[in-house]
Formats: structure tokens, sequence, C-alpha cells
């Protein structure tokens, strides 16, 4: 467990479907109408009621980011935000990753919402080199609670050992932990 400025920042190894928080953060597509990986997860534990509202908000555009509720699962809300494709990198993915952080805890902060949990969006399907993309989603964290605050927890949650420990390093890094 780390805390920066007030807010506590953890990594959590598992399942993001599994976590009782107030919300979860799905790496979604444009379309916003589910597909593999965390978000075929995720729409497969909340069951269809997240589906039919994603169809009704009808899309997001990469970076930005759409709030449903999580059906059958223990959280309470879903953030839906799409991440970039990795290209290499030259296509300005690094700003769009960077904004789908930044974007989905701002959502967060209109709905009140304290405590969130994000995947590490971009770097399944879409192919983000898994380094790269950890050290964006910590500099939007800890930027978005040094200008906007309003939020007290956020979970960082890897699918993986490897995953795990790399937050970790980085995290250690930045926060003088041993
Ligand atoms: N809990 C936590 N993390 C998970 C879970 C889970 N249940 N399942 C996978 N991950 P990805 P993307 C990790 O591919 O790269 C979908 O088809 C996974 O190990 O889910 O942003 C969408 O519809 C990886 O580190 O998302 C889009 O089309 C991370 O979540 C596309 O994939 C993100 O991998 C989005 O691709």
């Amino acid at each position: 467990m780390y805390e920066y400025k007030g807010v506590s920042l953890s990594i959590v190894e598992g399942d993001i479907t599994k976590i009782g928080i107030e919300a979860i953060v799905n790496a979604a597509n444009n379309t916003l109408l589910g597909g593999d990986g965390v978000d075929g997860a995720i729409h497969k534990a909340g069951g269809p009621t997240i589906l039919e509202q994603c169809k009704k908000i009808g899309g997001c555009p990469t970076g930005e980011a759409r709030i449903t509720t999580s059906g059958n699962m223990p959280s309470k809300y879903v953030i839906h935000t799409v991440g970039p494709i990795y290209k290499d990198g030259s296509r300005g993915e690094d700003r769009l990753l960077y904004n789908a952080y930044y974007n989905s805890l701002k959502l967060a902060k209109e709905y009140n919402i304290n405590a969130i949990a994000f995947p590490s969006i971009s770097t399944g399907v879409y192919g983000y080199p898994k380094d790269e993309a950890s050290k964006i989603a910590i500099n939007a964290v800890t930027d978005f609670i040094n200008k906007e605050g309003g939020i007290e927890e956020v979970q960082f949650v890897s699918f993986s050992k490897n995953d795990y420990l790399l937050y970790k390093k980085l995290l250690d890094k930045r926060f003088n932990n041993n």
C-alpha cells in the first residue's frame, strides 16, 4: 500500500470483476458493445444490464470514458474507457492512454465515487508495452490527485504476477518504499 497526498494507492493481483469497490474500469472499445479480455469478463460477470446501458450510450471515443452500473458484480459502477491501439508509439498513443485514465477519474469524481480499480488499459489485445503503459497509468493518477483531487483510493489491478511486480517496482521507485 502506498499513500500519495492522502490518497491510498495499491496493487491487487487478480480478476477485477470480483473486486468489491465503488467503481471498476473497463478497457473497452469504441462501440462499447463488448469484446475479449477484461471487457468480455466484465460483461459476462455483470450480466446483460451493462450491455443494455452501453447500447443507449452509443459508443465512446478513444481516451474518453462513460459510466454504467455493475449489474451482478460486487462493485457499484463500471467506468468504460477506451485506450489506444498501440502501433509504434508515434501516433499519440501515450496521450490517449493518459487521457483514458484521467478522464475515467474525472467521471468518477462527477459521480462522487471515492474508490476506483483500474485494469492495465491497452496492454492486452491493444498491444501497448506494459512497462510504458504502467508508467503512464501512475503518472495520470498522480497528476489527477495533484490537479483535481476528490478521490480516496485507487487500485491497480494486475492480471498476472509479472504485471503485479512491474507496478510494484514502479511504485516503490516513485514512493521510496522498500
Ligand atoms: N481482470 C483484470 N485484468 C484483466 C482481466 C480481468 N478479468 N482480463 C484481462 N485483464 P485487454 P485492451 C488484463 O485485452 O488491451 C477487448 O476485446 C490483461 O491481462 O482486456 O485495452 C475490448 O473490447 C491486460 O493486462 O484490453 C477491446 O476491443 C489488460 O487487462 C480490446 O480488447 C488489458 O487487456 C481492448 O484491449
